[in-house]
This record gives C-alpha cells, sequence and structure tokens, in this order.
C-alpha cells in the first residue's frame, strides 16, 4: 500500500516532507511522518494496526478514542496538551483509514520535544514512569470498564495462556518442543503460581478496572527537557484488568537489568532499587484507591505477569513465530529464556519485594 495515498486520506497540516521507521514495539507498524506548513514542522505518528493480533481493529479505535476523550475531558484544557494523544479523523469521520487490502491505519499528532526510553538506570525517571502508569489507571477510575471491548481476548488470563502453551506443545506443529523442554518443566511446575489473580477473579474478591495493559517503559512518553512523564502511549490494549497487571508488567519491564533479548542470561536481574522507585511512583496515584485486598496482593503481578510473557513467548516459538514480530528463529526461544532467568531472580526476591509494596501502600 502506498503511505502517501493512506496519509491523503487524512488530513495532515502542511505539504509531506518525509517519513522513518520507528522500530520499537512487537506488533503494530509505526511511521514518524513530517509535514511542513509554511515554515513549520508537523509531526505524526502512522500506524498500520496488526490484524493478526487485533483481528477487530474498528473495536481497538473505539476503546481508544473514547479513552483519550475521558483523560482530555478531565484534563479540562488545564496543564500542558502533551498529556494526551490526539487521534485526526479521516476525511469520512472516522478514526482509521482501510485500506484497499483491508489493513487497519490510524494517524495521531508526534507528541513535541518528547523521548521514550528503552529502560533506564535513572531512578527518577523509573519513578515517573510508574506515576505515569498510575495516573492513566487513576484518571479512569470513573470509567466503565464494561463499556470497553475485549480486543485481545483473555488477554492477561493467565491461566489461559498456560494452558494454551501446552496445547501447542502437543500439538508441536513447528517441530520445536524437543528444543524448549526445560522452558516448558519449568513452566509447567508454576502453573499454580500463574493461576494466582485469576483464581482471585474467579472467587470475585478483586475488583475489575480499566488497564493499559502494556505497561512496557518504552509506552511511557517523557519530556525531553526534564524527564517528566508526560503520558502513555499504545492503547491498544486498553480493556477491563487489574491493577496488578499494570503494576506488574510495569516492574517485569522495568525492573529487569536487561531487556528482553539479552542472551547472557547470566546477567538479568530484578532490580530491588528500581523496584521500590516504581512502586512508589505508582502507588502514589493509585494507593488511596486501592482495596484491601488489592493491596495485599499487588506483590504477586512483577512474577505472574513475567510467567504470562515467557509462555506466551514459548507458544509463539512452538507455534512457528505467528504472532511477535521476529528477527530469527530462536528470537522466541530467547526471549522466553529471558523471561525465565527474570522469573527465578523475582522468585528469589519475592519476600523483599513484598515488603516494598506494603511500604508504599
Ligand atoms: C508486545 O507491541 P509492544 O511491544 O508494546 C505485547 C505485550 C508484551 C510485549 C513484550 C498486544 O508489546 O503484551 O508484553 O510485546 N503486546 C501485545 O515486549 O501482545
Ligand atoms: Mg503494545
Amino acid at each position: 500500500m502506498n503511505i502517501l495515498t493512506v496519509l491523503n486520506n487524512f488530513n495532515p497540516k502542511g505539504e509531506y516532507l518525509c517519513r522513518e521507521v520507528i522500530k520499537s514495539g512487537n506488533i503494530n507498524i509505526t511511521y514518524l511522518v513530517t509535514y511542513v506548513d509554511k515554515e513549520k514542522t508537523n509531526k505524526y505518528i502512522l500506524q498500520k494496526i496488526n490484524r493478526y493480533v487485533f483481528n477487530n481493529p474498528a473495536h481497538v479505535m473505539k476503546n481508544v478514542i473514547e479513552v483519550t476523550n475521558h483523560i482530555r475531558h478531565k484534563l479540562n484544557n488545564f496543564g500542558d496538551k502533551r498529556q494526551v494523544l490526539e487521534f485526526l479523523p479521516t476525511k469520512l469521520g472516522l478514526s482509521y483509514y482501510k485500506d484497499d487490502d483491508g489493513e487497519f491505519w490510524r494517524l495521531y499528532k508526534y507528541i513535541d520535544n518528547s523521548v521514550s526510553y528503552d529502560n533506564s538506570d535513572d531512578m527518577f525517571i523509573v519513578e515517573q514512569a510508574g506515576a505515569a502508569f498510575g495516573k492513566f489507571q487513576l484518571m479512569l477510575n470513573d470509567f466503565d470498564s464494561e463499556s470497553l471491548n475485549e480486543t485481545i481476548k483473555d488477554f492477561h488470563n493467565t491461566e489461559k495462556r498456560f494452558n494454551d502453551l501446552f496445547i501447542s506443545a502437543e500439538a508441536d506443529v513447528a517441530g520445536r518442543k524437543n528444543s524448549l523442554q526445560k522452558e516448558l518443566d519449568y513452566l509447567s511446575e508454576r502453573q499454580d503460581t500463574a493461576n494466582f489473580f485469576c483464581n482471585l477473579i474467579k472467587e470475585r474478591k478483586i475488583p475489575i478496572r480499566v488497564t493499559h495493559n502494556d505497561t512496557k517503559c518504552s509506552n511511557v512518553l517523557f519530556d525531553k527537557d526534564t524527564n517528566k512523564a508526560l503520558t502513555v502511549i499504545d492503547l491498544d490494549t486498553v480493556m477491563a484488568g487489574l491493577v496488578a497487571y499494570d503494576f506488574g508488567d510495569g516492574t517485569r519491564s522495568m525492573c529487569s537489568t536487561f531487556g528482553e533479548d539479552e542472551t547472557d542470561y547470566e546477567k538479568i536481574d530484578f532490580d530491588l532499587i528500581k523496584y521500590e522507585a516504581y512502586a512508589k511512583g505508582f502507588l502514589s496515584k493509585v494507593s488511596p484507591t486501592l482495596t484491601d485486598i488489592e493491596g495485599e496482593t499487588l506483590y504477586m503481578g512483577p512474577l505472574v505477569m513475567t510467567l504470562e510473557l515467557a509462555s506466551r513467548f514459548a507458544k509463539d516459538y512452538l507455534d512457528g513465530d505467528l504472532y511477535f514480530k521476529c528477527n530469527s528463529p530462536l528470537h522466541n526461544k530467547i526471549r522466553c529464556q529471558n523471561q525465565i532467568a527474570l522469573c527465578k531472580k523475582i522468585e528469589s526476591k519475592l519476600s523483599k519485594i513484598k515488603q516494598i509494596t506494603f511500604k508504599y501502600l
């Protein structure tokens, strides 16, 4: 598909100048596009929504628009406009453009003077990231979670993720099961832990809220000059969920001493200093809104979310790399082993993690 044809279906301001591919992200295809209007440059983010992952992109966009409108309304023109994403409608007034190949595209304003990080060793940044996801949660506290579309069914249903993994192992369509046996054994021994939050949901002990569900560090934009968090991005998976999903996935992503692609697993650790900074930021926003059971069980978030992601990478490896973007046939296996190395560190530090969490409740 011709990118200019796609862009012309929206109303970006000025004359098209250039575009570049943004490589970060495991799912969608993203471009930064620049237009020139007189002397001024206008930048936009153009994204092609992954239809394998999101089988109903229109449902995704409905959630995204409603949630960003809700936040914009709450900000009520106070503060920095850069605190919420602004999507451009198409000339037909839709929030997405569907091209002739059936692909879905969306366009939003690039947030000026912003920067994102895959991770950071600066505790101010880590605390800001926690605060950004906490604030997101807080601002959507009065948004009816049942009105949101379930854009990916059972996204954080860890119990189902594990069951699906073992079904894929049984099927072994890519003939890779033998090369993943150690990891499968490790995960199958942890099924009870993986079920921790699912059990609380089944027993109706824990409230369902609006959650972001993909709280990686790279999904926060910071001000380039001050490093203060501006807003969270990548709202495709905003759905009904548990506060522990966002807290758990954020700390999983930020407290690991190395990224998800690191192959020297010995180097991987769970950094408690970063954990404390993130917990401080996140809980400074949400702590007053939590129920007792949410607070008491939050410390299990990092372990359960890391187990879950390990199981997802494992499943995709066994299925022949259908879901995540991969740069080699071993990429998903590496990611799985990397997350298992992280799980082991979290397990060994669980009582400390609990203690730190309780300090900020
Ligand atoms: C995917 O697209 P990205 O990179 O934000 C995935 C997350 C995983 C993450 C791991 C929709 O996120 O769930 O935690 O990769 N998103 C989806 O890097 O599956
Ligand atoms: Mg994402």
